[in-house]
């Protein structure tokens, strides 16, 4: 039995929406750390899915007018096919609207109501349909919330979770787990927030029906964020908590989100966890928003950037490697492509599609079409680069991690450089020709360990690399990292893995 496991998860994304660069963003970074958990040795669970009820899908339904149930339907297909278009490696999918998650909605409820969390009165405030939120009168910004969403005035019998009773445990709660919330200056603003004192939070709406109804009171419906939250726990089988999934997974490892959601998951999802007696997730990421050459992405501005087209037009691997490389993980990126453009050419055709070209050709032609025996045995202990990206990526420092790796390619490649094979070839004396065959070894061999180190970033691609190289399924395990490449082994003529993009702008 494995006992190291990992669960993480992607916010559930609203069905109003075709699925574009930001959630194509979000659902890759956490599909590299559940490849990279996998090849690491870890038992993973990787959950994505959709958030499908609330008004604001209830009105993207009417405004396509069908019902909200062949909406959802229709839309949410859209997120599943996220998972071939850009290769995510997700174990489950999950929808609001199913049975499972109903059922776990409706016992979560009535464990805060048993535990006096609950309880009914009237609301009277700001909503923004778009952002799903409830504002206070002096959050607004120009009659607008912060967020610049449009707000209406809401009243109407509601019921409401106890969360200003939760304000010192939560601080507790922060205290005791520092890494609850990353990047630092995120987990600062959620200490200000909550250090400045928290409202009790309208839990149901009473003048719409899509949605989850409240137990024993069926003209409310539950607010879209209690219900949306509660999928992570829903999809290991809450509420049975003696099942192995629950028992294997939870508490989670890491949510992933953007920071527009930093607070539905950092105050009041570990607030509903720890009144209904279920410890809350491990981790929160933050992290930023994109633009799309300098501008705000919006469907009013007819500038999203479709998952599709990211794919169709610059490659899967292209697009899985840019996302993670431009931007350092929790800070804002600008999507340009011109910047696209340059890293596919500059750090993936050049400095690693050459590398392995050059070398695995010169191989081919020049050493019976087999990785050549080097007379010096060559095994680098690699510990150490695995080491320093999995440290990367348990902080969630993507960029950090592909640096590294990209620093091994750099070293080949000033190698091929500094040696010339082709000239020792041309030399031809015994003595060059055995240092050719032990360059082009530790060549073929450090292209072994970058293509490993790949795997979870672009793994197409580095299939593609660790086949030409001859390396089986179990030696592409972390736990072989150390053991080199077989002198020997037979090649195919090597074909190019990254092609340059030619751009006819
Ligand atoms: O908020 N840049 O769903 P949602 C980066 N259903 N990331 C972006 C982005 C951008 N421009 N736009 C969207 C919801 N995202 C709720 C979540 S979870 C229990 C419920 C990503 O469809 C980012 O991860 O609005 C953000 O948090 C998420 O999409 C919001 O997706």
């Amino acid at each position: 039995m494995n006992n190291k496991t990992y669960y993480i998860t992607t916010p559930i994304y609203y069905v109003n929406d075709k699925p574009h660069i930001g959630h194509a963003y979000t659902s890759i970074a956490c599909d590299v750390l559940a490849r990279f958990k996998r090849l690491d040795g870890y038992q993973v669970k990787f959950l994505t899915g959709t958030d499908e009820h609330g008004q604001k899908v209830e009105k993207s339904a009417q405004q396509a007018g069908i019902s909200p149930q062949d909406f959802v339907d229709m839309v949410s297909e859209s997120f599943r096919e996220m998972k071939e278009l850009l290769n995510l490696s997700n174990d489950d999918f999950i929808r609001t609207t199913e049975e499972r998650h109903i059922t776990s909605a409706q016992a979560i409820w009535q464990k805060l109501e048993e535990k006096g969390d609950i309880y009914l009165d009237t609301y009277a405030g700001w909503y923004s349909v778009r952002d799903e939120a409830f504002y206070a009168e002096s959050e607004l910004v120009d009659g607008k919330a912060p967020t610049g969403a449009p707000v209406e005035w809401v009243e109407e019998e509601s019921y409401f979770f106890r969360l200003s009773a939760w304000q010192d445990r939560l601080l507790e709660f922060y205290e005791k787990n520092p890494e609850f919330i990353a990047p630092d200056a995120r987990r600062n603003e959620v200490l200000s927030f909550v250090k400045g004192g928290l409202n009790d939070l309208s839990v149901s709406r009473t003048t719409f029906s899509w949605g989850v109804p409240v137990p024993g009171n069926d003209k409310h419906i539950m607010y879209v964020w209690l219900d949306a939250l509660v999928n992570y726990i829903t999809a290991v089988g809450y509420p049975d908590q003696a099942n192995d999934q629950y028992q294997t997974f939870w508490p989670a490892d890491l949510h992933m989100v953007g920071k527009d959601i930093l607070r539905f998951h950092t105050v009041y999802w570990p607030a509903f966890l720890m009144s209904a007696g279920v410890e809350p997730p491990k981790r929160v990421f933050a992290h930023g928003w994109w633009t799309n050459e300098g501008e705000k992405i919006s469907k009013s501005l007819g500038n999203v950037i479709t998952a599709n087209q990211l794919v169709d037009v610059y490659g899967l691997d292209q697009t899985r490697y840019f996302l993670l490389r431009e931007v350092p993980f929790g800070n804002d990126g600008n999507f340009s492509r011109t910047s696209m453009v340059n890293r596919m050419n500059a750090e993936l055709a050049n400095n690693i599609g050459n590398l392995a070209q050059r070398t695995l050709s010169i191989i081919y032609k020049n050493c019976d079409q087999m990785i050549p025996e080097p007379p010096t045995a060559y095994a680098p202990d690699r510990t150490d680069a695995l080491e320093q990206v999995r440290t990367h990526l348990d902080k969630q420092a993507f960029h950090h991690a592909l640096a590294a790796i990209l620093e091994i390619a750099g070293n080949a490649n000033e190698k091929i450089d500094r040696e010339a094979p082709w000239a020792l070839r041309k030399e031809g004396t015994d003595e060059a020709l055995a240092k050719m065959r032990q360059v082009l070894y530790e060549l073929a061999d450090d292209i072994r360990v970058i293509a490993m180190l790949l795997q979870p970033f672009i793994p197409d691609s580095a299939d593609a690399l660790l086949s030409q190289l001859g390396i089986d399924a179990a030696h592409r395990q972390f736990e072989a990292i150390n053991t080199p490449i077989k002198a020997g082994t037979p090649i195919h003529k090597p074909e190019g893995v990254f092609p340059r993009f030619l751009d006819e702008e």
